[in-house]
């Protein structure tokens, strides 16, 4: 074994301890950073939603164009809108993430609809999610699944 091989694997649990709490949770592709994806729990034949942050760092625009996941029919980007005293869903073609800026997806705004689950989202789990950005390409995130009525990410 090398020294410096050693030194790494001796290195290793302390850097464990310093990683800031829910770093984990970041997933970086190109300029974009997914931050904290989770989900709520759900049925099986229902629908669920996923939530995270999106940050562009980069000086380009960009836009999160579609996902997808083995778990649902089918996959789509919503925004809630006012109509009337009800908010209602309504799916859009993407969601801009100007450069420089964090865009926010989150309960009673956008999300990543999953139709049709084909497996309970059960607390605890996670599920595999891919996004795909027009310009920084296709990242697969791991939202955690939190209890059923959960209003943001909890640890
Ligand atoms: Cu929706």
């Amino acid at each position: 074994m090398t020294t410096l091989s050693r030194r790494l694997l001796l290195a290793s649990p302390a850097l464990l301890l310093a990683a800031p709490a829910g770093a984990h949770h970041d997933t970086t592709v190109g300029a974009i950073t997914i931050g904290h994806p989770w989900s709520r729990a759900a049925g099986a034949n229902t629908n669920g939603a996923a939530y995270m942050t999106l940050r562009n760092t980069g000086r380009e625009a960009d836009r999160l164009v579609s996902a997808s996941t083995p778990i649902a029919r089918t996959v789509e980007l919503h925004t809630h809108v006012r109509d009337g005293d009800v908010m209602r869903m309504r799916p859009v073609r993407d969601i801009a993430v100007p450069a420089g800026e964090t865009v926010r997806l989150r309960p009673g705004g956008l999300h990543v609809m999953l139709i049709g689950l084909t497996e309970p989202l059960r607390q605890g789990a996670t599920v595999p999610l891919t996004l795909r950005f027009e310009r920084a390409g296709e990242a697969t995130v791991q939202p955690e699944i939190q209890a059923a009525g959960a209003r943001g990410h909890t640890h």
